[in-house]
């Protein structure tokens, strides 16, 4: 049966990936993301399958209940919501971060993700069914040099899915807080603010994680029986393991 899939960051890297792959499965997607040419790239792209895009910046709160309010009756009953829009900036140690960075991460990372929940979570209340999937990060529960506020972002992002699901009890609305590790995506070109040399130089030298490995892991489990719930799923590529604790020696 078709589903109504809401997707923020739909203009790039999982989230992009997820709409193709929803989209292709014969469900309807709303795809999201604030560049309207790369929406309208997507369309153009899934033009034999039913996209409808809307355009808005996340952290915009008016923007979100606006658009979510007004949606056009076939994509109104939202069956599944992928919170994907997210960005980190910098990886400056915190003494020498900018403070507007880490004001940009909050405001997308929790405050553009709590703003769509709670502007669809009544959808799914009143229809007693739905599942978010909520992109949290390895970065929540390993720390970094420079992952700072980012990784305290998604610690955040973990931590209210738990919450969440927990105040959903007997609404039957599945939560699962993804948590990829290093994926070839535009997040490095957007973290290095437009170096896209010293972005490259993440990727190089081992097989990251694609957009594609975490889209089927999240289209996977929302094929999965609703009795099943997974609570969090953390992925990392084969070549990236936990950095060991370090003691700094004299
Ligand atoms: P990309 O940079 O490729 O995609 C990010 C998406 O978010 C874009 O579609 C962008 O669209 C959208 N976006 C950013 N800010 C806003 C905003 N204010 N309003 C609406 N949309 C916005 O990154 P990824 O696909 O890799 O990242 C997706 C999520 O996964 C993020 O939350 C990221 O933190 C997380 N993640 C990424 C990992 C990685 O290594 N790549 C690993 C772990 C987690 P537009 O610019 O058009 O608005
Ligand atoms: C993105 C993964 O390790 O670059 O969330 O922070 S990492």
């Amino acid at each position: 049966m078709s589903r109504v899939v809401f997707i923020t960051g739909a203009t790039s890297g999982f989230g992009k990936e997820c709409a193709r792959m929803f989209a292709k499965n014969g469900d309807r997607v709303v795809a999201v993301g604030r560049r309207v040419e790369k929406l309208k790239e997507l369309k153009d792209e899934l033009k034999e399958y039913d996209v409808f895009s809307l355009p808005f910046d996340v952290s915009d709160k008016e923007a979100v209940l606006e658009n979510v309010a007004f949606l056009p009756a076939k994509y109104k009953n939202i069956d599944i919501l992928i919170n994907s829009a997210g960005l980190a900036l910098g990886l400056e140690l915190s003494p020498e971060a900018h403070i507007e960075d880490w004001e940009r991460m909050i405001d997308v990372n929790i405050k553009g993700l709590l703003y769509v929940t709670k502007a669809i979570l009544p959808i799914m209340v009143e229809r007693k069914s739905g599942y978010i999937f909520n992109l949290g990060s390895i970065a929540g529960s390993w720390p970094y040099q420079g992952g700072n506020v980012y990784g305290a972002t998604k610690a955040f992002v973990e931590q209210f899915s738990y919450n969440l699901r927990t105040d959903l009890r007997g609404t039957n609305i599945r939560v699962s807080n993804i948590e990829p590790g290093a994926a070839k995506t535009e997040f490095s070109d957007v973290r290095f603010k437009g170096e896209l040399e010293k972005a490259k130089k993440v990727y190089d030298g081992y097989e990251p994680l694609v957009a594609t490995d975490i889209a089927n892991l999240i289209f996977t489990l929302a094929n999965l029986p609703e009795h099943v719930n997974v609570n969090s799923l953390e992925v990392m590529p084969t070549a990236q393991t936990w950095a060991g604790l370090h003691v700094e020696k004299k």
